[in-house]
């Protein structure tokens, strides 16, 4: 019996990330296809359809891919997944979060406005492997909708896909220029950020074919990124504060199109938390809230769970001694992220039973 269970796809983005550090920490899993015979496993246990979930050899669900990670983390021997000093986790922790919450962007855009029909069958050949194209196709259909429901909740609309592509495209450019001088994102091994990236990267922009087509064409190195992290490289190099300066343009643009967003979603957070007790369950969203993404405006879901990320970081971050702090605070400076300098949160936020909840004001 293997040391974990991955109830997992290939068609999912975080499913995506689990496995890519699995791989790359070398650990004893084994991943099963979560059919829609497997979902029904999984429900009663977690609470609510989602994936990934890993079951370790003694029975207990992970969920939630940071948990996962933690998980697999305190047991490791070799180099850890997070960096060391703490300027470098810092930057870690905040690229989690683009990678996470913000590239999904992006990967949703692309996924059902280039690969629409595609990833109908894909979703088919996932909930009932072993049916013909056609019934794959229907079910995927109605199982993909809930998904593609997503798609004008997160601000993708006609008014908005043309900058989000540009975007996309920069992003692409950026990373290229960094991945021309550092094999991952700090340097010569993946830390927590580089999984985080390959989430979307890898299932939706690589593997997904026409978005497959564009990052070859435009990003071989992001490309070569993808490909080294999925066939979980050893990455025995150093992470080094010399991979910094070329992080600068993508921490820009991460702190340029999300952190408006992040810093509306915490005031709706406030004002929903001041009438709540510790342990209320946080809703999935607080509503739409305005955004701009290059000189694109839309509405876009506002969710708690980006601030729940965002506190990972801004705990390193809390953490730090004055030295380390006007490290930071130069770095923020530097890239837009200001604002988060005085950013205390307007609640805390915890896990419990695989939901989201308020843990204190
Ligand atoms: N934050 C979670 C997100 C997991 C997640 O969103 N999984 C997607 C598939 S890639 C899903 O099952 N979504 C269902 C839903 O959000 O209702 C993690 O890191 O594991």
């Amino acid at each position: 019996m293997s040391d974990y269970t991955l109830y997992a796809a290939p068609v999912s983005l975080f499913s995506g990330k689990a496995r890519a550090y699995l791989r790359w920490r070398g650990a004893d899993f084994k991943e099963v296809l979560t059919t829609t015979d497997v979902m029904r496993e999984i429900v009663p246990k977690i609470g609510w359809p989602v994936i990934p979930v890993m079951k370790t050899k003694a029975g207990v669900y992970v969920q939630d891919t940071a948990d996962i990670i933690a998980h697999v983390e305190a047991q490791r021997q070799g180099p850890s997944v997070h960096p060391q000093d703490p300027l470098l986790n810092f930057v870690s922790a905040l690229l989690h979060v683009y990678g996470d919450e913000w590239l999904v962007l992006p990967a949703m855009h692309y996924r059902w406005n280039h690969n629409e029909d595609w990833t109908y069958g894909e979703f088919g050949r996932m909930a009932a492997p072993d049916d013909g194209a056609k019934a794959q196709y229907e079910i995927g259909k109605k199982r993909g909708q809930m998904f593609k429901g997503f798609v004008p909740m997160l601000g993708i609309t006609d008014a908005t896909r043309g900058c989000i592509e540009r975007s996309y495209e920069a992003f692409l450019d950026e990373f290229s220029a960094h991945l021309a001088r550092h094999d991952f994102l700090l340097g010569g091994r993946p830390c927590l950020a580089d999984f985080a990236f390959y989430g979307p990267l890898y299932a939706h922009l690589y593997r997904d074919p026409a978005s497959g087509d564009i990052m070859k064409a435009r990003a071989p190195k992001v490309t070569a990124w993808v490909e080294r992290l999925r066939d979980g490289c050893s990455g025995e190099g150093k992470l080094t504060l010399e991979a910094v300066p070329t992080l600068l343009p993508l921490l820009t643009r991460h702190f340029t199109e999300h952190l408006p967003i992040l810093l509306a979603t915490d005031s709706l957070l406030g004002g929903w938390a001041q009438n709540q007790d510790s342990g209320a369950e946080l809703p999935r969203a607080f509503g739409m809230t305005p955004f701009m993404i290059g000189d694109c405006e839309g509405q876009i879901i506002a969710r708690p769970f980006s601030l729940f990320r965002l506190q990972d970081a801004m705990d390193i971050y809390a953490a730090m001694d004055s030295a380390n702090k006007a490290r930071a605070d130069s770095l923020l400076k530097s890239s837009g992220g200001e604002a988060l300098i005085d950013f205390k949160g307007a609640a805390r936020l915890g896990r419990e039973n695989y939901k989201l909840v308020l843990k204190g004001t």
